[in-house]
């Protein structure tokens, strides 16, 4: 668990990305999906970032500080059905740059509900990751709510969608706190790369 996370900026612009030297781990995935609760897993708090039942809300890159050693990225959530196009443009403005110009991006967590397949947005996300030579992992969220056989189902529908290898793809439930060390210790080992 990081024991350290401090709120550090909110930025809709890259002229307001913090400057900073500090690898970067984003955190990308539909509305819903489960990001603000494993963010809050990882770190050990309560609502680091925010996590609710009104989908959609945030449309910012939220960075976080992380032991003062990484910047965790919250980057909003996609796919909600009250967006549209409207605000599929504002998150491509948003999204974009960031990743085709952060140079200290290393790696994408992408939180996926293990129970859908993803969305065209996920694969979008992968497409922007991959084209910027991150690593990428996949936190499949909310595992307590199937059996292992479907897990496996699942998992291989997501790997299949996302064009990613089963070895990406974690399954983890912030609920019954499972998996949450494993995404822990494949997001240090990108870092170590
Ligand atoms: N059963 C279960 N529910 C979860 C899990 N993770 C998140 N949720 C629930 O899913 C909903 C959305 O979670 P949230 O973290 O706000 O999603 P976000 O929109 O992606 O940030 C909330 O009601 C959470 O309590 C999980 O691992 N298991
Ligand atoms: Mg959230």
């Amino acid at each position: 668990m990081y024991r350290k996370a401090e709120y550090l900026a909110s930025s809709a612009y890259e002229s307001q990305w913090p400057v900073s030297d500090l690898p970067e781990v984003i955190f990308a995935g539909r509305s819903n999906a489960g990001k603000s609760s494993l963010i809050n897993a990882l770190t050990n708090r309560k609502n680091l970032a925010y996590s609710g039942k009104t989908p959609g809300k945030t449309q910012l890159l939220n960075f976080f500080l992380i032991e003062d050693r990484v910047v965790f990225v919250d980057a909003p959530g996609y796919g909600y059905a009250r967006g549209g196009d409207q605000s599929a443009r504002v998150f491509g403005r948003l999204m974009e740059p960031y990743f085709r110009r952060r140079e200290q991006l290393k790696a994408m967590v992408i939180v996926l509900d293990i129970r859908r397949t993803p969305s065209p947005e996920d694969i979008q996300m992968v497409e922007y990751a991959k084209q910027a030579h991150l690593a990428i992992l996949g936190a499949c969220t909310k595992a307590d709510k199937l059996s292992n056989n479907q897990i496996a189902a699942q998992l291989k529908i997501i790997a299949e969608t996302l064009e990613l290898g089963k070895q990406n793809l974690i399954p983890c439930s912030t609920l019954k706190k499972t998996g949450i060390e494993a995404v822990e210790a494949r997001i240090e080992e990108y870092l170590n790369h």
